[in-house]
């Protein structure tokens, strides 16, 4: 088959003001409803949309990824690993409405990208042209990632997204957001104590709290901590794997090389599969703060 190949579409009509403005409109809403999910806020959770919509990626033919925005189809939405990200979905559908001419993939991976700015995460360099694919190109089920795995399959799985261990390791740290729930995923708890700010506790947490592997209340295992923080076993399989345990000690001790790590990394993770033509711009978008917003 011939490979598939998807090209970024300029819009010369388009430019960074237009984009801010909906990376505003995203930031001041996640300021607004900061009630969500027992004031954690919506900002985590857009994360996961973004990367999930993203992460169907496949190096082998080129298929899935953000591209397509075929995340907006019940075949992809209704996958069980996709479980609790309508409420994302349904947080951006006022801001699709106003803005009707962004693609659902440029819509998805730019609310991500909000996300970690707003919870003082790095700048993440973000670039249009994702064009709404037809439903035929949604990808199966079954390629999210199954968080009941050590070392090995997190090394392979990312592997599929292109990623080497310093990608996958500064990538597993954006588990400082949000939480797991029983009811989306069979996991409960969260990684650390700041659920909505964007910082290296992931790493520190790994590598300094008491963890125990308990069968939690949906039958599921996961590891414990006396402070009520959890890791999953693909978050764990990090300090099990020599490799993973040395980039995990680099980032624990060093938040900026964490940071300039993960910019780069989740930047890759959302135009996997696209191909930017020459003069393809790409903005670095101004927080609320650094606009006195
Ligand atoms: Fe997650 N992830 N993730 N993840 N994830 C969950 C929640 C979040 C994996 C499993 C889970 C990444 C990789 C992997 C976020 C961001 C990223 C949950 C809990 C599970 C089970 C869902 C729920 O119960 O609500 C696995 C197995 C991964 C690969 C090995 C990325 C790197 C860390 C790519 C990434 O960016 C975020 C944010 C959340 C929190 C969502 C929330 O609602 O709070």
């Amino acid at each position: 088959a011939a490979p598939i190949v998807h090209i970024a579409a300029l819009n010369k009509d388009r430019k960074i003001d237009d984009y801010q403005r909906i990376y505003n409109k995203i930031a001041e809403k996640i300021r607004e409803e900061d009630e969500y999910d027992g004031y954690i806020g919506y900002g985590p959770i857009l994360v996961r949309l973004g990367w999930h919509s993203s992460g169907t990626y496949d190096k082998t033919n080129n298929s899935g990824g953000s591209y397509g925005g075929t995340y907006r189809f019940k075949l992809e939405s209704s996958d069980p690993s996709n479980n609790g990200l309508q409420n994302a979905a349904k947080f951006l559908d006022p801001i699709y409405k106003e803005f009707n001419w962004i693609s659902h993939g440029d819509l998805y991976t730019l609310g991500a990208v909000c996300a970690v700015q707003e919870a003082q995460g790095p700048k993440i360099p973000w670039r249009p042209g994702r064009v709404d694919l037809p439903e035929t190109e949604t990808p199966a089920n079954g390629r999210l990632p199954d968080a009941n795995n050590g070392a090995d399959y997190v090394r392979n799985f990312y592997a599929r997204l292109r990623m080497n261990d310093r990608e996958a390791v500064a990538l597993t740290g954006a588990h400082c957001l949000g939480r797991t729930h029983y009811k989306n995923s069979g996991f409960d708890g969260p990684w650390g104590a700041a659920s909505n700010s964007f910082t290296n506790e992931f790493f520190v947490n790994l590598l300094n709290e008491q963890w125990k592997l308990e069968k939690n209340k949906s039958g599921n295992y996961q590891y414990d901590s006396p402070k009520g923080y959890m890791m999953l076993k693909t978050d764990y399989a990090l300090i099990q794997d020599p490799s993973y345990l040395k980039i995990v000690k680099e980032f624990a001790n060093d938040e900026a090389s964490f940071f300039k790590e993960f910019a780069s990394s989740f930047q890759k993770l959302l135009e996997n599969g696209i191909d930017y033509p020459k003069g393809a711009p790409q903005y670095i978008f101004k927080t609320l703060d650094e606009q006195d917003i």
